[in-house]
């Protein structure tokens, strides 16, 4: 299967369902450098979402980047892609190698601290693709270690990793119609972390 064409079996696991992730520790090994470039050349804000009639910040700051003329929709807003970053540009090349899959975009999170999080959800707008039924999503964590919590939407057990320090995590398959995924909040001295999600936004349009 070309999706995890270079990543070993033993990293790979089967949620059923047609769901899948692949798990692949320390991808980007010099991870502390890569996201100080990066906080350097990511255009990162924290951006507001609308929620019970008025606009509340969203707890991290966020950036959107990718191939030109490419827009996603989440949190309620359109954004347009800012162009690729150098690093980025290198990232995306060596996931292409190494999963098969052309990613042409990426959302950046950056959690200052364990007040910031991410709210339960799944990454299953309609622009995302290559298609429906196998919509691909590359996390790659730098930086402190933060818990990455998927929970099926109907019953199961759920599933904790400690995402960071360069870690790989992809999900694919019908990851995002069976499973919901957050990063809670904690209250652990944790330091900085850079979440950069490659998604296929183009191919499926
Ligand atoms: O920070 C993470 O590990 C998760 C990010 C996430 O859920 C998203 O970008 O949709």
């Amino acid at each position: 299967m070309s999706v995890s064409q270079n990543i070993p079996s033993q990293h790979r696991r089967d949620l059923g369902l047609g769901a899948w992730l692949c798990y692949e520790p320390a991808f980007v090994p010099d991870h502390e450098a890569a996201m100080q470039r990066l906080l350097r050349e990511l255009p990162l804000a924290q951006e507001t979402i609308r929620m019970i009639g008025r606009d509340v910040l969203v707890p991290r700051l966020v950036a959107f980047c990718g191939e030109p003329g490419l827009r996603y929709r989440y949190s309620g807003r359109d954004h347009d892609a800012a162009p690729w970053t150098p690093t980025l540009r290198a990232l995306v090349d060596q996931l292409r190698s190494v999963t098969g899959t052309r990613y042409d975009t990426v959302l950046c999170n950056y959690y200052r601290d364990g007040r910031d999080a991410m709210g339960r959800h799944a990454d299953d707008e309609p622009e995302l693709g290559p298609s429906p039924d196998d919509i691909r999503i590359a996390s790659v964590s730098l930086g402190s270690r933060r818990t990455f919590r998927m929970r099926p939407r109907v019953g199961g057990e759920r599933i904790d990793y400690l995402l960071g320090e360069g870690d790989l995590l992809v999900m694919g398959g019908t990851t995002q119609a069976h499973w919901v995924h957050e990063v809670p909040r904690t209250k652990a001295a944790v330091g900085p972390r850079l979440n950069l999600t490659f998604r296929c936004v183009r191919l499926a349009r």
